[in-house]
Parts: structure tokens; C-alpha cells; sequence
């Protein structure tokens, strides 16, 4: 028998799995199928870096779990494959029914990370529900790093940006690891652990507030390993020491600052004293921390990531982060380059002068649940479970899953899968038999990141890539032969066209009597770049945009301030100071952390990934283990006043004494979890009932008080 001979092709592309965009190269069969990828060496910019869970992307392509061909749930709770047309038929008649019979209010949608990274469909279901008539759009937003978007709405924005990276003195980062997550808006993550390197030859120092020296912690000139949740001390406390010791930019703030007296009082309670013993830190070190930020640099920002932004009183920590910039006066000025005005976003004004507080979710729609408000035109997630159980003219009946996985991801497993087994109708636009898959009554698969035409995640392009650059790739690689797998934008407009609703992408209408490819979507998208789409989608390894944006001088007139010191803030802050730990029945602080090989809840059917990350397991000081009598591998459970789960111990001399890190995205549904194949889900630890913040319904995520017990049947 004469061998088939394949031919093999290369192609370049980039990841779409995490903010990285990791450059890479492709390459498939004569079938288009994948066979392998490997960092690009040649790319601009992330040089040859890619990382395992990325470069596991053919094994998930071609994964025997893959979902290939539409899924209808059997009333014996089984699965059949159905087209794709016949489950958009009954979908949308099922939606109309909802519709007719309670209101476009009754329908609504989540949105996750896997549908933000496909640029042709990431705004089109929250378009879709626009255009229904319903305000009910999720999204995984309002359960990562929302407080910055309330601190920007109770503070004010600068819109020039805050001063670069690349001409920083020095940053601070709070609760942030970006050299492993990849991840990072104050960061320049093309290749993290390189740009480290680089920043710190040219002299730019780090300070690192986090309670686990992290691998972005191992380069910190400072770091102040303080207990989990203490977050809004340690940044009372560094604005205390800074303007009790006169360190603050005082022209910058006469120009542009209000409430800095009010300020200045708020912190005055927070001493380096008060904060050391409440964050289990030196108060030299806080001083230190304040002397190198503010005193004896003059240029980089403070910035943070989920650390403060899932813990308690996360809107303040955030708060006082831009009131650190603000003080100190770090934000790019009048005839500054901008690094990235926006390539295929279209370029505004920015002018030197401040866009006051808006307070955006003060107008709007607002929820019967709690009476929250829209935080950047989303309701927050933290109020999806309640939405669907609360009974009430208003409930949510038929809700969308875009790309993500709330039965795993959202706080409060029990209550987010008893919201979702309660609904009407779950539709799950998803590549794999997820947890929230399980519970849907559709399930549609989609094409993967190198089977589409695509973008990178444009829509925060100014603050993932540091340098004026954009790039298209097309479609490198073919579903496997016999799929039914679509981009996923057609879900969407099939849907709405058998709603008879007008899908719109950003601002433009979409042709509804033949499906638009996902390149004229694409060009949509790219219509303000600064080259024509056939010149972009011909530029393999992407383009600049050669044309400098400055800062341009403040508008005559513009009195516009930052809110150094809203009342809701002076008020957080008085809590804080009230606030106690939890007390004696729970010791530990349970804090989040991220593993290197897996995200979020993504990828964890790939053998090679279960292989290497098995379970999650609870991570602990070597001391702690000791006075526990622990060792490596030993069953307990970690509770809260919450819940509990099982869980596995491991030694991490990392860690600070005294908290628990147990990275998320693991264990199946309550009650159907095997540890030891699964690992167990932190978010059953969690209550959106009690712990849930003002203004975005923030839950509390880390700095839980837990305590251990051994467990008895182990
Ligand atoms: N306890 C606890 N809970 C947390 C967190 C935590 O730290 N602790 N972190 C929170 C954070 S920051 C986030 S962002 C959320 C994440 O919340 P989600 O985004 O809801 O959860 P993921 O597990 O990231 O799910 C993404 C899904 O997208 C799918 N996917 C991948 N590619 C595609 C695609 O091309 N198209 C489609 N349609 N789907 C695709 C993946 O298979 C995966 O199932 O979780 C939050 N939950
Ligand atoms: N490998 C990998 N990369 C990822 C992801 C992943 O799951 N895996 N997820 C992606 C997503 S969705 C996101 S949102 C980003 C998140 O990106 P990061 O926020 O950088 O993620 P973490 O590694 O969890 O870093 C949070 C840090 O906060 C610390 N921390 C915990 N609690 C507190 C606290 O109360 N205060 C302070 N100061 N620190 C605290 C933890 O020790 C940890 O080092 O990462 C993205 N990239
Ligand atoms: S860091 Fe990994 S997951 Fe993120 S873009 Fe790069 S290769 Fe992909
Ligand atoms: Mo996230």
C-alpha cells in the first residue's frame, strides 16, 4: 500500500485565549487540520513567547470532547445532535413565547471570556438583547475588575491615560501577577517576563503589594506581603504617609484635584502604625513603599488587577489606587505622546484636563434586586442568581451563555445552578460540555480561535498593547472533517433574524437577508483603522499606525476636577476602620490565585492539562502546615461561614502565614463533584447574599475568613 503523503503548511496567526496575543505559528495538513503551534520568534511583539495552555490549542481542536454538531437536550437529560437550523428555530420560537408572554425583560444573556476574545461577535449579544427590548446583559466583568469602572465613574478619568509604562520610574501593582496571567492594564504584557527584564535594566523600580511573593513579586525592590482584604488600609495608609510628609504633587493637584483636605482627614486614622498591625505588615516598609512611589520617583503609575478587585470593599480599593495617581500626579501631560491612541478604535481628543465623575449607574435602568444600577451598560452578575429565582413580574426566563461558564465561574455554585436549572430556556454558545453545558437545554458549538478570521480584543486595545500596533489573522486551520461548527456571530444573527430585530454591529446595521461573513463583520470592526481592510488582512505580521497622537493643552475654561473624597467613599472608609477579620472561629484568609496551566475553567477536559493540574489544590505556608501537622497531598476541608469543600493541601513558601490560595475554575455541579478528578469549586465558599458590594455587586472573592478541618474520611 503506497503511504498518503501530507503536505504541511504554516501559517502565521495569534492566541486568542488571554490578553497575551501571543504571535505564533501554524501548522496543518493538507485537510487544514492542526498539528502543531509554536511561538513566533519573529513577531514584533511578544518575540517567540507562548504558553502552554495556549499551545495546547491543537489538542483542543481536535479533543475527542469537543463538541462538534449542535446539542438538544432529551427529557431524560441526555443529549442528541441536532442542525444547527433546527435548534435556531426552536430557540427563537421559544424566546418569542417568553417574549409574548412576559416581555422582552424576561430574556437575557452572559457574556464570558471565550466570547470577548472573537472579535466578530463579541458586542452582537448584548446587541441582541438591545434590540429585543431587554437590559438584561451579564457579563464575567462584573465578577473580574468592575471596581475600576466605579472608581472612574466616582473619581473622574484623565482621558490622555496615566503615565506609560515604558517611561515609568516605577509601578506599583496591587493584588496583580501579570508575568503569569499574562494580564494587565498597567503592564506591558507582550511577553511579560522580557519586558520585566528590560524595564529593570533600564532602572524602573517595583513595589508589589500581594500576600505571595509571585513570580512578578520575585523583581519588587518593595514588597508588602500583607494579609488578603487589607487592601483599602495599606492605600489609606500610603496616602496618609505621602501627604502627612508633604510628597504629593502639589501643582498637579491645585490644578486638578478637589476634597484633598477631606482626603487628608479620611486617612488620617490609617497610620503606618494602625495599617502594619491591620495588615500584618512593617510599618517601615510602608513608608518605604510611600518614599519610593512618591517621593523619590516622580513618574509610573499605581495599578491592580483581581487581588483588591475581589476583595471586600473593592469600588474603595480602587478608589484610592487612582487616588494615588492623582495626588502624585501620574498621568501623561500636555504634548505627550500617547503609546496607543486606539488603531482600529476610532482616535478622540485628549485633552489635559479631567472628565469628572460620572456616576454613570445613577441613570438608567436599575434592578429590583438590590436597585442596582448599569455599570458600563451591564448589570452585574452578582445579581444574575437573583434575577432568575426572585419571583416577580420582572424575572429572567430564557437566558443566553456566550462564551462563558457561570454555572463554574459565578460565587455561589449552589445558587447560580439552581437560578439556571429554574430557567425557561439556557442556550450555551460553547465549544465543550462545560458545567453550564450540562444545564442547557441547547447547546451551540462554535468554531475555535484558528478556525476564524479574527482581531484581537480591540475593544481594550489602548490598554493591552503598549505600542500604536493591530493585526488580523485569517483562518489558519479547518474544523475537523464533519463539524457543524459555525463562527460565532451566525448564532446570533440567526437568531435575530427569526426574531425579526435588526442586528447591529457597534454602530452599524448588519445585511439581515444573507448571513455576513465573518470578514465583512471584521471590516466593520476595522473601518476606522488607519489602512484599508485588504491592506490590514495582507500585513502578516500586523500593522502600526505610523501617526503620533499628543496631549493636547486643557480647554480654555475647563474647570473640571477629580473627586478626591465622594461621600460614598468617606463612608467606605469609615467602614473599613469598623470592619473586624472575621474572628476566632475562622483563622485563615482565603485568597485567589491563578495557575500557570490552566484559565479560569477553560481547557480542563484536555488530558495533557488534567495531567499536569489534576485537582486544585489549597496552598499554604510551610509554618502553617507545620501547627496543623500537615503534609503535602493530605485531605481537609476549608470552610467559611458559607460552605464548604474538600480539598488537598500543598506547601507554597511563597505564602504569607496565615491564607489559604485556592485557584478557581474546578469541580463539576453541587453534589456531582469528584475531587480527585475534578477538584472542587472555591465558589461554593461564597454568598451573594450577604457580601456583595454597593454599586456593581462586587461578591467578596478573596480574603474570605475560612477555617480547616482534617477530613475525616481521608
Ligand atoms: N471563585 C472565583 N470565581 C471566579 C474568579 C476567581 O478568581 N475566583 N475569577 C472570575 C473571573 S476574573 C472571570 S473572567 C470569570 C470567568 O468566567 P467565564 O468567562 O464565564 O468562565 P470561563 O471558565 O473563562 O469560560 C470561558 C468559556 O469560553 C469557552 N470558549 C473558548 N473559546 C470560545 C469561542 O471561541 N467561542 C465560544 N462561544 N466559547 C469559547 C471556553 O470553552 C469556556 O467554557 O470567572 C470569575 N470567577
Ligand atoms: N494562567 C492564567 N492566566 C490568566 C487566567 C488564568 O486563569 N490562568 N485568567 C485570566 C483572567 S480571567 C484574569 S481576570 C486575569 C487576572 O490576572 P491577575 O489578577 O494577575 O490574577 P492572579 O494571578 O489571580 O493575581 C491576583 C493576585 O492577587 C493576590 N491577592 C489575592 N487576594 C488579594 C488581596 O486581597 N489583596 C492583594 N493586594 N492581593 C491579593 C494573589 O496572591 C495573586 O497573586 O488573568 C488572566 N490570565
Ligand atoms: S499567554 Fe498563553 S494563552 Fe495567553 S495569548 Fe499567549 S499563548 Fe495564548
Ligand atoms: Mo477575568
Amino acid at each position: 500500500m503506497q503511504k498518503r503523503l501530507t503536505v504541511m503548511r504554516e501559517s502565521l496567526s495569534f492566541c486568542r485565549m488571554c490578553m497575551g496575543h501571543c504571535g505564533v505559528v501554524v501548522t496543518t495538513d493538507d485537510e487544514g487540520q492542526l498539528l502543531a503551534i509554536r511561538g513566533d520568534h519573529d513577531d514584533p511583539q511578544t518575540r517567540g513567547f507562548a504558553c502552554f495552555k495556549g499551545l495546547k490549542a491543537v489538542e483542543a481542536a481536535r479533543a475527542e470532547s469537543r463538541i462538534l454538531r449542535p446539542l438538544k437536550r432529551q427529557p431524560d437529560g441526555s443529549f442528541q445532535a441536532i442542525s444547527a437550523e433546527q435548534a435556531l428555530d426552536e430557540i427563537a420560537a421559544k424566546l418569542a413565547l417568553v417574549r409574548d408572554a412576559h416581555g422582552a425583560h424576561a430574556i437575557g444573556g452572559y457574556k464570558g471570556g471565550g466570547g470577548f476574545f472573537t472579535a466578530s461577535s463579541q458586542p452582537l449579544l448584548q446587541d441582541l438583547l438591545a434590540r429585543l427590548g431587554s437590559p438584561k446583559y451579564f457579563s464575567s466583568v462584573t465578577i473580574d475588575q468592575s471596581a475600576k469602572t466605579v472608581a472612574a465613574g466616582r473619581i473622574g478619568v484623565w482621558p490622555a491615560g496615566k503615565d506609560p509604562f515604558a517611561r515609568s520610574e516605577v509601578i506599583l501593582l496591587v493584588g496583580a501577577n501579570p508575568l503569569l496571567t499574562v494580564s494587565h492594564n498597567g503592564f506591558d504584557t507582550r511577553n511579560p517576563v522580557k519586558r520585566m527584564k528590560e524595564a529593570r535594566e533600564r532602572g524602573m523600580k517595583v513595589i508589589v503589594i500581594d500576600p505571595r511573593e509571585t513570580e512578578t513579586a520575585r523583581f519588587a525592590d518593595i514588597h508588602l506581603q500583607s494579609l488578603p482584604g487589607e487592601d483599602p488600609s495599606i492605600l489609606a495608609g500610603l496616602l496618609h504617609v505621602i501627604l502627612d510628609r508633604g510628597w504629593e504633587d502639589r501643582a498637579f493637584v491645585a490644578a486638578h484635584a478637589g476634597q484633598l483636605e477631606e482626603l487628608r482627614g479620611a486617612v488620617a486614622p490609617f497610620t503606618p502604625a494602625y495599617v502594619a498591625q491591620r495588615a500584618g505588615i512593617a510599618a517601615d516598609d510602608l513608608v518605604a513603599a510611600a518614599r519610593l512611589f512618591a517621593h523619590d520617583c516622580s513618574r509610573g503609575a499605581a495599578s491592580s488587577a483581581t487581588g483588591p478587585d475581589m476583595s471586600a470593599f473593592c469600588n474603595l480599593s480602587e478608589h484610592l489606587i487612582e487616588a494615588l495617581n492623582v495626588v502624585c500626579g501620574r498621568f501623561l501631560r500636555e504634548g505627550e505622546a500617547i503609546p496607543n491612541p486606539g488603531v482600529l478604535l476610532p482616535r478622540w481628543p485628549r485633552h489635559a484636563q479631567v472628565m469628572p465623575a460620572g456616576r454613570w449607574w445613577e441613570g438608567g435602568f436599575r434592578s429590583r434586586i438590590g436597585g442596582y444600577g448599569l455599570i458600563d451598560g451591564e448589570l452585574p452578575t452578582g445579581i444574575l442568581a437573583d434575577e432568575i429565582l426572585e419571583p416577580g413580574a420582572d424575572r429572567l426566563r430564557a437566558l443566553i451563555v456566550h462564551g462563558g461558564n457561570p454555572a463554574s465561574a459565578v460565587p455561589d455554585q449552589e445558587k447560580i445552578v439552581e437560578a439556571l436549572n429554574s430557567l425557561e430556556l439556557l442556550v450555551t454558545i460553547e465549544p465543550f460540555m462545560t458545567t453550564t453545558a450540562q444545564l442547557s437545554d441547547y447547546v451551540l458549538p462554535p468554531s475555535l480561535h484558528y478556525e476564524r478570521p479574527d482581531l484581537p480584543i480591540f475593544i481594550y486595545e489602548s490598554l493591552v498593547t503598549h505600542a500604536p500596533y493591530t493585526r488580523y489573522t485569517p483562518a489558519v486551520a479547518s474544523p475537523p472533517a464533519g463539524a457543524e461548527v459555525v463562527d460565532d456571530h451566525l448564532y446570533f444573527w440567526g437568531l435575530a433574524r427569526r426574531l425579526g430585530v435588526e442586528l447591529h454591529y457597534m454602530d452599524a446595521p448588519l445585511p439581515m437577508d444573507v448571513p455576513p461573513t465573518t470578514d465583512e463583520v471584521l471590516a466593520i470592526a476595522a473601518r476606522h483603522a488607519p489602512v484599508p481592510f485588504a491592506t490590514l488582512q495582507a500585513a502578516e505580521r500586523g500593522i502600526y499606525d505610523d501617526e503620533p497622537q499628543y496631549v493636547l493643552p486643557a480647554e480654555p475654561g475647563n474647570t473640571a476636577r477629580f473627586s478626591l473624597l465622594p461621600d460614598d467613599v468617606a463612608d467606605e472608609l469609615a467602614q473599613v476602620l469598623a470592619s473586624d477579620d472575621g474572628g476566632a472561629a475562622f483563622p485563615y484568609r482565603m485568597a485567589v490565585r491563578r495557575l500557570r496551566d490552566t484559565l479560569n475553567s477553560a481547557g480542563r477536559d484536555l488530558p495533557s492539562i488534567r495531567a499536569r493540574v489534576p485537582c486544585n489544590y489549597a496552598y499554604m505556608h510551610p509554618d502553617d502546615m507545620a501547627a496543623e501537622a500537615l503534609s503535602d497531598g493530605e485531605a481537609v476541608t476549608i470552610a467559611s461561614a458559607h460552605g464548604s469543600i474538600p480539598v488537598r493541601v500543598k506547601t507554597d513558601e511563597a505564602l504569607r502565614p496565615g491564607v489559604i490560595a485556592i485557584p478557581h475554575g474546578f469541580g463539576g455541579l453541587p453534589g456531582q463533584s469528584d475531587y480527585g478528578a475534578q477538584g472542587s469549586n472555591t465558589n461554593l465558599l461564597l454568598t451573594t447574599a450577604s457580601e456583595r458590594a454597593s454599586i456593581n455587586a462586587m461578591p467578596r472573592m478573596s480574603g474570605i475568613p475560612v477555617r480547616l478541618a482534617r477530613d475525616p474520611g481521608a
